[in-house]
């Protein structure tokens, strides 16, 4: 990770669970982090332990509501004036809500879409034309999928999420064969967790806790850091080596 000291990541949804986890160790790691979520009271928290637990990289909280593209297209002319620009942009964004194909509402598959698909692209879009403008060629796109982003596992109530991650995998794709044309270095890859403790389900079954609960049941289920240690991983590797697509399980789950 030592290419990586002092240059900038924004990751995406940074206040709670596998995003916490994530610019927590790229800070440890020495990177200047800009975490961005609606409420970023839980990233000043974030922002503190880094510095009690003496951490050579910075946290940086930014309020942004990433489904409103203004808020997002501001977030970048932000980073521009303060930090440069990016190197590094981890797509980790992302909601779930249990809105079925057969009974749900329209505007709840538009929110899911706008979150997961929409606003990923624009953070793509707008991470790549930072790093070309400013001559950056190691630098790195990585997207916080799923395994539902490969298959049709998730219970019924949540089919919008999993064809909003069929779509993440179909963009990363693209993405890889988009940066070739461009003849520039910078990689994309996406990370794909199964059930990960975090606050995921009991935001998708909000009215019905003991179902969130059930979930998380195994007690070997993936933690938060177990994601934040793939992107490391993927950060790790030599400049020519380009990891394309990780899934990560826990042990017993069955897909
Ligand atoms: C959610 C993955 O396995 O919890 O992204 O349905 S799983």
């Amino acid at each position: 990770m030592d290419r990586w000291k002092g240059r900038v990541a924004l990751v995406t949804g940074a206040s709670v669970g596998i995003g916490a986890a994530i610019a927590k160790s790229l800070v440890q790691h020495g990177m200047k982090v800009v975490g961005c979520a609606r409420n970023v009271e839980q990233i000043q928290k974030s922002a503190a332990d880094c510095v009690s637990s003496g951490f050579s990289g910075t946290l940086i909280p930014y309020k942004c509501d990433l489904s409103v593209e203004d808020d997002v297209l501001s977030m970048f002319s932000w980073i521009k004036v303060q930090h440069q620009g990016i190197d590094v942009c981890i797509n980790n964004a992302g909601l779930a809500l249990p809105e079925p194909l057969l009974s749900g509402k329209t505007s709840g598959w538009r929110t899911i879409m706008d979150v997961n698909v929409i606003a990923l692209s624009v953070c793509t879009r707008e991470a790549y034309q930072s790093m070309k403008e400013r001559k950056i060629d190691d630098g790195h796109i990585i997207n916080i999928n799923s395994i539902c982003g490969h298959r049709v596992i998730n219970s019924a109530d949540a089919h919008f999420y999993t064809a909003s991650k069929y779509a993440v995998t179909a963009l990363t794709e693209g993405l890889r064969q988009e940066l070739r044309e461009a003849k520039t270095n910078i990689r994309a890859t996406c990370i794909c967790p199964g059930i990960v403790k975090t606050e995921f389900a009991y935001r998708l079954f909000s009215e019905n806790p003991e179902k969130a609960a059930a979930t998380y049941k195994s007690e070997k289920c993936l933690q938060a850091v177990d994601i934040a240690n793939a992107v490391v991983y993927v950060l790790s590797a030599p400049p020519h080596v380009q990891i394309g697509d990780i899934e990560i399980t826990p042990v017993d789950q069955s897909m």
